[in-house]
């Protein structure tokens, strides 16, 4: 009888694949059904492999997804799968140096929404400004905030145990504390570096996969450079409140179905707003965010 295990995709390479099982990782090729049938395997998929010749495994058959996060282009083209089974996108800011960019913070979110991956914000650098207002602006956007000090330790328990036991994404500008973060959480794990990420995004066709990465404790760290410019892609204007928590409840109360949330009347998210019951930056990045995409190309790529 053939052996069959289970492993976890950490990486592509052209045609093979760097797969983590229980005993440690292999190499491993598509084989037979899994090779012909869509979907193809991605970074994070769990595989049933066989053991071949050779040393290479085979793989023949991919396990149900609990996530996918994919690249959506416009109009019926589909989605390009980046990473499969992400459990968490961790969006992080500096409380200062940098400055915070909520809007780019909520861009980051709504991506993560629009592809049904639940995200948490951490705010790093609380040892030079305690970030309270920042907290409270996403806290009560309904995320949950970790409020973490890379360079004291503060909070880098609390990060750790949020990150045990399953693949995480962490995303956010360049310079809030990324990589120290993660050096906190376990030195030497090894990402990409920003000076990599940024000649990567200015080499204009070369897509980088996702890559995971082993967390001693249990779990991956998911790298993609390509998260934050998944961007807003395929995202119709009609879902984008549906990807803000606090506006979710709101959007079925409002007088027209097909309510933008802009200048309609009846609406309720609008009414929540001047109420004071929405935090108007939010908003605001809700509004701006729509405008975007209601003037996205047709004929992208
Ligand atoms: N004061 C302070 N500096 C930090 C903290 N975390 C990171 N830094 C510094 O911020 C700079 C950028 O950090 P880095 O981890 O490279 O950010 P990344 O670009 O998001 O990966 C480095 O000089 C770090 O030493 C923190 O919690 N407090
Ligand atoms: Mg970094
Ligand atoms: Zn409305």
């Amino acid at each position: 009888m053939v052996n069959v295990v289970l492993g976890t995709i950490l990486e592509r390479d052209g045609a093979s694949y760097r797969v983590a099982t229980a005993t440690g990782t292999v190499r491993a090729v598509l084989r037979g059904k899994a090779k012909r049938n869509e979907p193809r395997a991605v970074v994070g998929d769990v595989v049933r492999l066989e053991a071949e010749a050779g040393g290479i495994s085979g793989i023949v058959g991919i396990e149900p997804r609990r996530s996918l996060l994919a690249r959506r282009v416009p109009q019926g083209r589909g989605a390009r799968p980046v990473a499969a089974n992400l459990d968490r996108v961790f969006v992080v800011t500096a409380t200062t140096r940098p400055a915070p960019i909520p809007q780019l913070l909520d861009r980051l979110l709504v991506v993560a929404e629009a592809n049904a991956i639940p995200a948490a914000v951490v705010v790093n650098k609380i040892d030079l400004d305690p970030g309270a207002e920042l907290e409270r602006r996403f806290h009560s956007a309904g995320y949950p905030v970790f409020r973490t000090s890379a360079k004291l330790g503060d909070g880098i328990a609390a990060l750790l145990s949020a990150l045990i036991g399953s693949a995480s994404v962490v995303t956010g500008a360049s310079g809030v504390g990324k990589s120290s973060l993660l050096n906190a959480v376990q030195p030497g794990l090894r990402l990409r570096t920003a000076e990599i990420s940024a000649k990567v995004q200015r080499g204009r066709q070369t897509t980088v996969a996702a890559a995971m990465m082993p967390l001693a404790a249990g779990g991956y760290i998911v790298d993609t450079p390509g998260f934050s410019d998944v961007g807003l892609w395929g995202i119709e204007a009609r879902e984008l409140a549906e990807c803000f928590p606090e506006l979710r409840p709101l959007t079925g109360h409002c007088r027209y179905a097909d309510c933008r949330h802009v200048a309609e009347p009846g609406c309720a998210v609008r009414q929540a707003v001047e109420a004071g019951r929405i935090a108007a930056d939010r908003y605001e990045s809700y509004r701006a965010l729509l405008e975007e995409i209601e003037s996205e190309p047709e004929d992208w790529e």
